[in-house]
């Protein structure tokens, strides 16, 4: 039997640790699956069924992921317009840090991150739509479901073959939900126990397209998922009351919100009668208090179970957006899928009572950090090296961390060319230490048109990013020091 013959694309950070061509890291990998499940087997029958594998005291996990918001429309980071008091609330009970990022300033690869602790050129789900990409996809002539529904499946392929958070957290006993936006197919493909995404269509008012053809589709991003939030709260109130007091759990709550369309119900639209919200504003605003009541609801079904002191609540945006003033359902062009701040940028918040001090901090963290911070919080390992640092430490006793702290990341077409490397598809890499950030395009004319060459901003004097530093003599050295971390940090 050839055990690799269905076995996916080689996971680049598979790949690039041990310095495999394509055709040996693919035996390779195949035979560490082989051996994997042989062992998971094994394990799973040796194991007795009180095993101390199984906790008592680690937190249940409520991961909960704002689509599409600009990381300053929430009333804690001072925007006195929108109206978001659960998450407020939230923000006053939690470590709460407003100086967070994510790698990637587009859903598919910034949800990959935190499921898996890695950034995107390492899990290898650079795009949002696998090749032949999104117009292939579904606006092909002879496209089928039957092989629309192969080519999603082989794009899922990575998030099946990687360390993810709802596998790690399964193996210590945990249930963990999936409801939302899911990108990687079957709930199942990426470790949760149950879950709402099925990769097929679900008839419900987003997640599903019609090929020329006919026939209908899962959209990819989350099919009856999508339901959560807009809909209905019940997966998540039956989920609850199946676990009961002691069953420890994760919640992954990605509602579709406030990502467009912005079609709330009026009632939202109607709580800004008062104020005088920009028009081209009000509907992204409605979305977001909108997505603010859900997560209202969403706490008080932890805190009305009595569960608050025994559950972590991680709280952030997976890319930002701002609505454009001349057509409100498409995004300023330094928001989302750019390498600027307002793409980049979310607020962070760990809420754990009893345990984690709320206030602010103003370390400078990532998105990377969150996967590290929740197995640090439930006294768990990782089972490879990941890039990111606990910021548990410093949530719960305001240890430092490091001074001048460099992040990193990488912006990417929506649509793959190729999978299993992503450096052929990047577009940009950024990498920010202190008060500066580079970005560096993949040529002269990268996808996107953000910026043409190699451009330095410091971000105090010039918070927009408008003024390119990287022709200034005064800045050469601190550039060829941040150019250098960054090619480091990539062939990671
Ligand atoms: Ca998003």
């Amino acid at each position: 039997m050839d055990h690799c013959a269905s076995v996916p694309p080689c996971p680049l950070w598979f790949k690039k640790r041990l310095g495999y061509s394509n055709m040996k890291c693919r035996v390779q990998f195949c035979s560490i699956i082989f051996a994997t499940i042989v062992l998971a087997a094994f394990s799973s029958c040796s194991r007795s069924p009180d095993s101390t594998d199984v906790l008592v005291d680690r937190p249940n996990i409520v991961y909960i992921i704002s689509d599409d918001q600009y990381y300053q429309d929430f009333g804690f980071m001072g925007n006195d317009q929108v109206i978001t008091p659960n998450l407020d609330r939230l923000a006053e009970q939690s470590a709460f840090y407003p100086n967070g990022y994510v790698p990637s300033s587009v859903c598919r690869p910034s949800l990959a991150t935190l499921l898996t602790g890695l950034y995107p050129h390492q899990h290898g789900i650079h795009f949002n739509h696998p090749p032949p990409g999104f117009q292939g996809l579904t606006q092909a002539p002879e496209m089928t479901k039957d092989r629309y529904d192969r080519l999603r499946e082989t794009g899922a392929s990575f998030i099946k073959n990687v360390d993810t958070l709802p596998r790690r957290l399964t193996q210590y006993g945990y249930r963990c939900l999936q409801t939302g936006k899911h990108w990687e197919g079957h709930w199942s493909n990426a470790g949760f126990t149950e879950g709402m995404t099925l990769s097929e269509p679900s008839g419900g008012a987003n997640g599903d397209k019609v090929l020329p053809n006919g026939d209908v589709v899962a959209h990819g991003n989350g099919d009856a998922g999508l339901a959560i939030g807009r809909v209905t709260m019940k997966p998540i109130v039956d989920f609850l009351d199946d676990c009961g007091e002691d069953q420890p759990f994760l919640i992954w709550y990605a509602p579709f919100l406030p990502h467009t369309p912005h079609d709330s119900p009026g009632r939202y639209f109607q709580a800004y009668s008062e104020r005088s919200v920009d028009p081209h504003r009000l509907p992204y605003y409605a979305s977001i208090t909108q997505f603010d009541e859900t997560v209202g609801e969403l706490v008080d079904m932890i805190e009305s179970r009595g569960l608050s002191r025994k559950t972590l609540f991680v709280f952030l945006s997976d890319n930002g957006f701002e609505p454009l003033e001349s057509n409100p359902k498409q995004y300023t062009e330094k928001s989302k899928r750019s390498p600027f701040e307002p793409g980049l940028r979310t607020p962070i918040l760990l809420r754990w009572d009893g345990k984690i001090s709320p206030g602010q901090r103003e370390e400078w963290v990532s998105s990377i950090d969150l996967f590290p911070t929740i197995l640090d919080a439930s006294d768990i390992d990782a089972e490879s090296p990941i890039p990111g640092l606990s910021l548990f430490p410093n949530a719960a006793s305001y240890q430092e961390l490091p001074v001048d702290r460099t992040l990193f990341g990488e912006i990417y077409p929506g649509d793959a060319s190729v999978l299993g490397d992503p450096s052929i598809d990047v577009a940009y890499r950024w990498i920010r230490q202190g008060n500066l950030k580079l970005i560096v395009p993949a040529s002269e004319e990268p996808w996107g048109n953000y910026v043409d060459r190699e451009s330095l901003f410091d971000l105090e004097i010039d918070p927009n990013e408008t003024n390119n530093l990287a022709g200034d003599q005064q800045y050469d050295s601190m550039k060829t020091i941040l150019r250098a971390s960054l090619d480091k940090w990539w062939s990671l």
